[in-house]
């Protein structure tokens, strides 16, 4: 009987142990995993009307608390709320600060800047005092860089083939009023697409990129405008993304092509007029789960995607208040403002005359500073020996600079090859892969006669 107890004693232990050390390497787990942080919308620029709603994830009490100019975190007034009105706050720059009750760490609060207004920003060239316009016109030299290809078309039922041509979202956006603004990609309802981005968008203070549509102002009117909206979602791998918030403080139903004040919408695409991109930024993301948990990186952005929003009111805003007075969004490109590294379009040539032929490129410096622009063309036996053909400099503040050479005396049958190389302050060089094609005696007018391949 002893024996026989003694097994049973260690056949009970054994399982007991192995559940313990389970439970003990959980909590441990669980609490490097981190502490819940409370999550609630975000937006540079917020109307008064609005409560900003807070949710942690398992539950628990939330405190919050609110920080006005000159006020300190150590100073902080915390309150158990699950919402904060904002109308208390009206036209003051407020940061808000959030926690599961009791955390002391700052590390694990939600903490977000607002500039609390009567409305969000009302749009293109519309003044409200204390609340700019912030659409940024297309030509502005702020833009360091814009989208260089697409993936993920699939534009909504109603789209005509006419409308979808997704290649129209590359490159920068030109012109305003009615000029280019059928230069589109239609998304058509719930349509999107992803653009992709020759050098990663990163955050740096303010706003960091923008988006295109071909919004056009009523005839008559000061503020009215026929608007189109999209929801902004950005990713570092192309596979995990997360949203801008967005709000729409509109109470009535806008009828199909009837018109929208910009101040009522914030956080999406299309309250700016065709030429003007409306600015987002990356910075109103830093508290999102998937950002906290190095799913999106914001200092390494390569994809943002448009998803179309049905303006019927069955999308539902970061409030849950439905959304109307919206169309097919007419995407017409992305612009940035802060990109990390240089940027080179990839060069094209033309043909100029049986012999001749030219190479056009743009480059923007990115963060680089200065660049030193060399457009170089060697024949393929010699890459070590390069002929310098064309160049140029572009500035630490510059946008995207064209350049181009015209290369001349070209012999039948040769093998040719070209690239673009960027030089910075330091003596650092990012280039372009060399790009290769044989002069063949037919070739003029377009480069359907030489054949081009990349090393
Ligand atoms: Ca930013
Ligand atoms: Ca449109």
């Amino acid at each position: 009987m002893p024996r026989s107890s003694h097994a049973r004693t260690r056949f009970l232990t054994m399982p007991l142990l192995a559940v313990v050390a389970f439970l003990l390497i959980f909590a441990a787990s669980a609490a490097a995993d981190s502490t819940p942080i409370p999550e609630a919308p975000t937006f540079p620029v917020i109307a008064d009307s609005l409560t900003l709603p807070f949710t942690l994830e398992g539950g628990g009490e939330i405190e919050v608390a609110v920080l006005e100019e000159g006020q300190t975190k150590a100073a902080a007034q915390w309150a158990v709320t699950s919402s904060l009105p904002l109308g208390p706050y009206e036209g003051k720059n407020i940061v808000v600060l959030a926690r599961k009750a009791g955390v002391t760490d700052e590390g694990d609060w939600f903490e977000s800047t607002y500039k609390v207004r009567e409305s969000f920003p009302p749009g293109t060239e519309v003044e409200i005092p204390g609340n700019p316009s912030v659409g940024v016109v297309g030509s502005s030299p702020t833009y360091r860089g814009w989208a260089t290809g697409w993936e993920d078309y699939e534009p909504g039922p109603n789209v005509e083939p006419q409308w979808a041509h997704p290649s129209e979202v590359e490159g920068g956006v030109g012109g305003t009023g009615y000029e280019n603004n059928a230069g589109v990609c239609t998304l058509g309802d719930h349509g999107k697409i992803t653009l992709t981005f020759g050098s990663p968008i990163i955050d740096q203070p303010g706003y960091d990129f923008a988006v295109f549509e071909n919004g056009f102002r009523i005839s008559g009117t000061t503020e009215s405008d026929f608007l189109e909206f999209a929801r902004v979602e950005v990713s570092s791998d192309g596979t995990h993304f997360v949203r801008f918030d967005s709000a729409s403080i509109q109470e009535e139903t806008v009828a199909a092509y009837g018109a929208t004040e910009a101040k009522y919408i914030g956080g999406l695409a299309g309250t700016d007029l065709n030429g003007y991109g409306t600015p987002f930024d990356l910075e109103s993301l830093r508290d999102k789960q998937a950002v906290r948990e190095g799913l999106v990186d914001l200092d390494d952005v390569n994809y943002v995607r448009i998803v179309d929003v049905v303006g019927n009111g069955e999308d539902l805003d970061s409030f849950g208040h439905p959304t109307y007075g919206s169309g097919g969004f007419d995407l017409r490109g992305v612009g940035v403002f802060h990109q990390r590294d240089v940027g080179i379009t990839t060069p094209e040539v033309t043909w100029k005359s049986p012999s001749a032929m030219s190479i056009a490129t743009s480059v923007s410096p990115g963060t680089k500073g200065e660049q030193e622009v060399q457009i170089e063309l060697a024949r393929e036996a010699d890459y070590a020996d390069p002929q310098v053909v064309g160049g140029g400099t572009v500035g630490a503040e510059d946008a995207y600079k064209a350049f181009d050479a015209e290369v001349n005396g070209l012999f039948s049958n040769q093998t040719y090859a070209y690239r673009i190389v960027s030089t910075g302050p330091g003596g650092e060089e990012t280039s372009t892969p060399w790009h290769s094609f044989v002069k063949s005696p037919a070739a003029i007018e377009g480069s359907s006669a030489i054949r081009l391949r990349t090393r």
